[in-house]
């Protein structure tokens, strides 16, 4: 156990699978109906932020930004649907071996571990990618009113895993997800986009350094 650390809790999109390039295609395809510009680095804001929110950012600076709530919950509605149509696709095939191997390490050396994700599909992603019952708890956007930054989905994790923050460890590839670890309390290791930011205790080059952490 890693200074009095012993629970992990994983985002999802862009960790434990990249779901990240579907939410990518599903909302490029409703930027460019609505003629909207949005490529990779408008994406990369959207990271851990959630659908309402990633709307916002999408429509911000053009007319679109004035649409009603109804008119903006249609659209997120539209994205969704072609995102969960991505999502169907998806096989157990999409979970590497090195996730699923680090993963059962950590549970082996006592580790309890659990999901912090903003979305709202968390559980249809894990069913799909085999994970449906592998975690010890699932906290998503089904059970939150505020997303990352906010602390809120990892307080819950904690309290679902009945473990104090102090206990818990983050794994985030957005920095809002950083930031909403450090709130709740906990540690964070930043892999992928979060690592350009430094603001994570550890940074991971792979996915498997987490093994090397949590001895
Ligand atoms: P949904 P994570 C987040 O998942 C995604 O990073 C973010 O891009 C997305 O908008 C959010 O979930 C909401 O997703 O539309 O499926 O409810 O990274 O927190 O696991
Ligand atoms: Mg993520």
């Amino acid at each position: 156990m890693q200074n009095g650390i012993n629970a992990i809790i994983f985002d999802l999109d862009g960790v434990i699978v990249h779901t990240d390039k579907y939410h990518y295609k599903a909302w490029k395809l409703l930027a460019d109906r609505l003629g909207l510009y949005f490529d990779e680095s408008v994406n990369n804001r959207l990271r851990g932020v959630s659908r309402m929110e990633s709307l916002e950012i999408i429509l911000e600076n053009s007319d679109y930004a004035r649409l009603s709530e109804n008119e903006k919950t249609a659209l997120a509605d539209e994205k969704n649907e072609k995102y969960k149509e991505f999502l169907q696709s998806m096989t157990p095939e999409e979970l590497s071996g090195e996730v699923y191997d680090t993963l059962n390490a950590l549970r082996e050396r006592g580790y309890r571990l659990a999901i912090g994700s903003s979305s709202r599909n968390a559980r249809l992603i894990l069913d799909k990618i085999g994970l449906g019952g592998f975690f010890d708890a699932i906290s998503d956007g089904n059970n939150i009113i505020n997303s990352k930054p906010d602390p809120e989905v990892f307080l819950k994790a904690a309290e679902f895993l009945s473990a104090k923050p102090e206990e818990c460890a983050v794994v985030e590839d957005a920095d809002a997800g950083i930031t909403a670890a450090h709130r709740a309390g906990m540690k964070a290791a930043a892999i992928g986009d979060a690592v350009r930011y430094g603001n994570g205790d550890w940074n991971l080059d792979n996915f498997a350094a987490l093994a090397d952490i949590f001895k």
